[in-house]
């Protein structure tokens, strides 16, 4: 039993130390060009807190080809960037 309490105990914080990493923020923007065959997409976005950068229009990767499927010119979505392997890409889009 004691056993047990210790590790739901240690449970709790492992959980509670993961949260803030889970709560993934969508960012607003608008697609301007779809590029199919270098998988990027060119987005006007508004502000990307966790690369800290301001409001622009540029150019990103897609993580993932279906997104290319998904997404057309003239667009608005919400969507999710980061580094990924040095270049900014975009890792969740709806
Ligand atoms: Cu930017």
């Amino acid at each position: 039993m004691r056993k047990f309490s210790k590790f739901a105990t240690l449970s709790v914080v492992s959980l509670a130390l993961a949260g803030p990493a889970l709560a993934v923020e969508y960012t607003k923007g608008q697609i301007t060009k779809v590029d199919a065959k270098q998988q990027k997409l060119t987005i006007k976005h508004g502000a990307l807190k966790n690369l800290d950068m301001p409001a622009m229009t540029m150019v990103f990767k897609v993580a993932d080809e279906a997104m290319l499927t998904k997404a057309k010119e003239g667009k608005n979505i919400e969507f999710v960037a980061d580094r990924v392997k040095g270049k900014l890409t975009v890792v969740e889009m709806k």
